[in-house]
């Protein structure tokens, strides 16, 4: 019988277009060889051009899912991404403290990549409060990373001391991504605790894709159930989630969508196995 692959829980909301969420997340760790499982914490009405409704899943629906699979499989890493509302980071949070030692990755989705709003002000605070303290890597977009540092009087901070407010909440790794940024590439930053672990830059791809941040963390996700260093398993992620947006497609009137199995397609864009 084959090795049973890392396994890897992601919390996250189904998006039909199968360019972000849920979807997203779990061809991301197939195309990176773990066995994905899911929480369904919101159900989103959307095409490619954006969201038009959100369905949060009740809080005690996502506690039953998870621990019901929980208590029948061993997860290598976790991964939260949409969570729908506050009392749903609770019910997350709660699960998540039960376990400690294994990695988990909070992609703070506050907003899509093309401005729909995901997350009130209300479950911002509560993310900062009770689940991105329990994180071992949160992956905010550099909006999403000033938007939770932003105090009392509305003053932005840059982008090195916003990482430093939120690691001071407790989690133990922020990788801020550059895509939003207005620079000629895309630069991404690894921080701990003792300041930059390491930075990538990127060519900025032309064209508006859908679902980039979702890859990235799930991507990440999947390198750190099999087993590699927080560094290593981002700098494979960065080029997995790169080569994915690279080879992106338009399916529809709107964004494009990564290819995440850009592998499996052959120099002439076939599936590989076609006679
Ligand atoms: O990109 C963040 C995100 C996460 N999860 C779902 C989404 C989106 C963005 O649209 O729809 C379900």
């Amino acid at each position: 019988m084959a090795n049973t692959p890392p396994i890897t829980l992601t919390f996250a909301g189904s998006d039909p277009s199968g360019g972000a969420g849920l979807q997203a997340d779990l061809m991301t760790f197939a195309s990176m060889g773990c066995h994905g499982l899911t929480v369904i914490t919101a159900i989103t009405v959307q095409d490619t051009l954006g969201i038009e409704n959100i369905l949060p899943i009740e809080a005690e629906w996502i506690s039953d899912q998870a621990r019901q699979v929980l208590e029948d499989m061993p997860v290598s890493a976790f991964k939260v991404g949409m969570i729908g509302s506050i009392e749903n980071i609770a019910a997350i949070a709660e699960i998540m403290a039960d376990y400690p030692d294994i990695p988990l990755i909070v992609d703070p989705v506050l907003s899509s990549g093309r401005g729909d709003e995901i997350s009130s002000e209300d479950m911002t605070r509560a993310l900062l409060e009770l689940l991105i303290p329990q994180a071992t890597l949160i992956t905010p977009n550099s909006l999403e990373a000033r938007r939770l540092t932003i105090d009392d009087q509305d003053e932005e901070l840059n982008l090195d001391s916003c990482a430093t407010k939120l690691l001071s909440t407790g989690c133990e790794y922020a990788l801020i991504t550059g895509t939003h940024e207005n620079t000629p590439k895309v630069l991404n930053t690894l921080y701990g605790h003792n300041g930059i672990i390491r930075q990538d830059s990127w060519k900025r791809l032309p064209g508006s894709y859908h679902g980039s941040g979702c890859t990235l963390s799930a991507a990440i996700t999947a390198m750190l159930a099999h087993g590699l260093p927080i560094e290593t398993a981002v700098k494979e992620a960065q080029d997995y989630t790169w080569e994915s947006l690279a080879a992106g497609f338009r399916p529809g009137m709107g964004q494009f969508l990564p290819d995440r199995f850009f592998w499996a397609q052959d120099a002439d864009g076939e599936e590989d196995g076609e006679s």
